[in-house]
């Protein structure tokens, strides 16, 4: 294949790349690129010279200092499952891809120590996997997890539905192997509890969206596996039924509580509709739900137990009006399934425009009032669908396209639809992107959220890390 038809200093540079990476580590067919230049949600659609396939640390090092040379900008990429288009070459074909694929080896896990060290483009289902296969849990639990990987789980701080109990993606890492925007390595993979040796520069990279540095390796905390999990899904009959039965488990004992989802009513009518195998376990459809699932490493917390006690007291209290407790391994995975398929059943249902937010937990139950009267007000027919993460107070505020509405006029409503519930969203001190990020689609609304002092400083310390611009450009930083 020739390198391309058009000289520009990325085409410039493909020569020299091919020397460093081989065949194998280039894709330059148009063809072949394509995919990698388009996001999961197909808001974008860019071009890239080529998809660069390094092998390890050390080519994307050779490959870094190159580009660094010539000012060509990299788009580091993982799953490709960024919903806000972080990972998205610009439209002009000025952009190389990075792809970390190819690093995907667990080069150690230490069951004493309580730690992987893994490379950046396992996918995060493989390293759970491998976790467990040691006797441990890698505590991260995301709907992409079968495609997502590492290295992109760090530089979004990924959160997802265990983040009630054990944080976000930045919680779980003890080091990093990064490459620099020079193409120097730095190797903090360090695997210390505590180390306080100046800045803590791993946290500059997670969540910095491939804006720093590339994130090649990591060192990540385990957690006991877990000896006894109980799931359970909880008809209710609003928001507020369901926050309440949060307390009542977080009052219970809330170091059991692994996960805990709110779902709307329309949300799992919809999976129910358009995914196949997707089964309500209820004779008729409820307002909302709630999906709590506890865990525990002891051998005899009687989990099951505690589970049926307090939704006994809130089947009494009128808090919760049904429920199913999953009695086994294929009854957990089927009610999970009505949670992680909303996305998937919501892109089949046309356009829709997402608001990852978060609040307050005790104001979750507000915001999604609030901002479903808000978004019906602004648009007929406007079906909300908001679930997620009500345990940690990060709720997808996601918007369905009118049944049978142009797609493409919904999603030109979608700044305004964002702003009237990040009205919402900042009266109850909230946040407009809780842990998808910021990509491309959002960084319009930092300076308004985050100005000041605040974007000052990621200013300087973007300056600083990458002086020439060459990582990630134009995203995160407006
Ligand atoms: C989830 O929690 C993901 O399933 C995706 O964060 C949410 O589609 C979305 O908006
Ligand atoms: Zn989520």
């Amino acid at each position: 294949m020739p390198d391309t038809q058009v000289s520009t200093p990325a085409a410039a540079l493909l020569p020299a790349i091919r020397a460093i990476v081989g065949e194998r580590g280039l894709i330059t067919d148009p063809v072949d690129t394509a995919p990698y230049a388009e996001d999961w949600r197909k808001l974008y659609r860019g071009r890239t010279p080529a998809v660069i396939r390094p092998a390890n640390t050390a080519e994307i090092s050779a490959v870094v200092r190159l580009c660094a040379q010539a000012k060509v900008p990299i788009v580091p990429q993982g799953g490709n499952t960024s919903m806000v288009g972080g990972a998205s070459p610009m439209e002009d074909g000025s952009e190389f891809i990075l792809s970390l694929s190819r690093l995907n080896r667990v080069r150690e896990i230490d069951a004493l120590d309580m730690t992987m060290t893994i490379e950046a483009g396992v996918t995060l289902k493989a390293a759970q996997n491998a976790a467990l296969e040691a006797g441990c849990m890698l505590p991260l639990s995301i709907s992409a997890e079968g495609t997502a990987q590492i290295g992109g789980v760090l530089a979004t701080n990924a959160g997802g539905n265990n983040t009630v109990r054990y944080g976000n993606a930045r919680d779980l890492v003890l080091g990093l192997e990064v490459v620099l925007a020079d193409g120097e390595i730095w190797n903090g993979l360090r695997r210390l509890r505590k180390d306080n040796t100046g800045y803590c520069l791993r946290q500059l990279f997670v969540g910095s969206e491939g804006t720093l540095g590339v994130i090649t390796a990591a060192v990540l905390k385990l957690a006991p596996r877990a000896r006894e999990i109980a799931v359970a899904l909880c008809a209710v009959p609003d928001a507020a039924a369901a926050l309440d039965l949060f307390g009542r488990f977080q009052a219970y004992d809330a170091t059991t509580i692994q996960a805990f989802e709110f779902l709307s009513g329309a949300g799992v009518d919809l999976v129910l509709r358009v995914i196949p195998g997707a089964v309500l376990p209820f004779a008729r459809p409820a307002p909302a739900y709630a999906l709590v699932e506890l865990a525990t490493s002891r051998p005899d917390a009687g989990l099951r137990a505690s589970l049926e006690k307090i939704l006994e007291t809130a089947l009494a209290d009128g808090v919760v009006t049904d429920a199913a407790i999953a009695e086994s391994e294929a009854q957990r995975g089927a009610i999970w399934k009505l949670r992680e398929e909303h996305s998937e059943a919501q892109k089949r249902a046309g356009a829709s425009v997402k608001n990852d937010i978060s609040v307050p937990v005790s104001k979750v139950a507000e915001l999604i009032r609030r901002a479903t009267a808000a978004c019906e007000k602004l648009i007929q027919g406007v079906r909300a669908m908001p679930f997620g993460h009500m345990g940690d107070g990060n709720i997808h505020f996601n918007l369905v396209q009118p049944e049978g509405a142009d797609p493409a006029w919904f999603l030109a409503q979608d700044h305004a639809l964002m702003e009237v519930v990040n009205e919402v969203v900042r009266d109850l001190d909230g946040s407009f992107s809780a842990e998808h990020g910021i990509g491309r689609l959002k960084p319009y609304l930092m300076t308004d959220w985050r100005g000041g002092a605040e974007l000052a400083v990621m200013r300087r310390i973007k300056q600083a890390l990458d002086p020439n611009g060459i990582f990630n450009p134009g995203r995160v930083l407006p």
